[in-house]
């Protein structure tokens, strides 16, 4: 049996929605289908087929809070459709990349936040869950972490060079990255990140919950799979405490909720940190918050701070994942 704590140290694996959110609306489903269907912008990517993902995030609920009726029903609907039809930005069709492939652990923050980028460009990718023990998968590269993004044959690594790489690629104009933008991203590397783990494993019950859904989702043997839910919550329990002391943490709940509170205070009122469309900064925070969004550490930080009202406009525009499934 291998040492559990090695395995579990592995840039540990921060989980996606423990409680699954709720499934994408009517108005949101049938945008998607009308994408696929044609109905959306011409696109000459390669047909795909999506499925929903049950645990993945939400598409917002669009529309769901009251069922239509008549007239006054098919108006709001149709609405409801331009806006979640909209909210994306897909790319010009020649510009969107053939082949996209990307190497990951479900629960990363990392990897959430470059999903959240191809999600939101709407840029098709296969994904390839790589098993933290033996990474197999990523034997055929010189780097050993996660993120790597195979595009079209070329690879990408290290989330926000890859995004960066990526816009470069999909941008119409000059790529020019402001200097707002570009802290608050820093911002999101440097400090909002290391406040995951010392929240999402600060308590047993919490660590455990956790790693329920890391078990559940990542890619482990059936063996694997039991030792990582225990050994991995309770060894993390452990390396969770000495994380808070290197980052300099005295509450780690204080701490992320005052880190929800800046970024909110950051928006100056407006819907995005990039005014009516998300910017790189915004699909920086939404990705790396998302894993904990649905666990304990995230429903006390959205019960506790401003930050739930960008969180849910973020779910809208990131919408239904552009990821491929088989
Ligand atoms: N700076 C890198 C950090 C990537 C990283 O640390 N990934 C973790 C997973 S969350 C990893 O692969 N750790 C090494 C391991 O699992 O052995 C990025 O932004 O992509």
């Amino acid at each position: 049996m291998r040492n559990p704590r090695s395995l579990i140290s592995r840039a540990l694996l921060l989980p996606r929605p423990l409680l699954p959110p709720p499934p994408p609306s009517p108005a949101a489903a049938a945008a998607a289908a009308d994408r696929r269907i044609g109905g959306g912008p011409a696109s000459s990517s390669p047909p795909r087929t999506r499925r929903w993902i049950p645990g993945a995030p939400a598409v917002a609920p669009l529309g769901s809070r009251t069922v239509p009726v008549g007239l006054a029903g098919a108006l709001s609907l149709s609405l409801t459709l331009v806006t979640a039809a909209e909210a994306k930005e897909p790319p010009p069709p020649e510009l969107v990349p053939k082949d996209v492939v990307l190497y990951q652990y479900e629960a990363c923050p990392f990897c959430n936040k470059v999903r959240a980028f191809l999600d939101y460009h709407d840029i098709p990718y296969r994904v390839v869950e790589v098993n933290p023990l033996s990474k197999k998968e990523i034997k055929w590269s010189d780097y050993k972490k996660v993120p790597i993004l195979v595009v079209d044959g070329e690879q990408l690594i290290d989330s926000s060079d890859i995004i960066n790489k990526l816009s470069k690629r999909i941008s119409t104009d000059d790529f020019v990255i402001g200097e707002e933008e570009a802290k608050w991203r820093r911002w999101v590397d440097e400090h909002l990140v290391h406040l995951l783990s010392p929240n999402i494993y600060r308590t047993t019950s919490e660590a455990l919950e956790s790693f329920d859904y890391i078990a559940k989702h990542g890619n482990f043997s059936a063996t694997e799979r039991f030792t990582v839910k225990y050994a991995g919550a309770a060894a993390m329990y452990m390396v969770s405490k000495k994380l808070k002391k290197k980052y300099n943490i005295t509450d780690e709940r204080a701490a992320l909720y005052e880190a929800a509170e800046t970024w909110t205070k950051a928006l100056d009122g407006k819907d995005f940190l990039g005014g009516s469309k998300p910017n790189l900064a915004d699909l920086a925070v939404f990705g790396v918050l998302r894993p904990i969004r649905y666990l304990q550490a995230g429903r006390d930080m959205v019960d506790n701070t401003h930050i739930g009202e960008w969180y849910q406009r973020m779910e809208n525009a990131v919408g239904e994942p552009s990821r491929i499934m088989a």
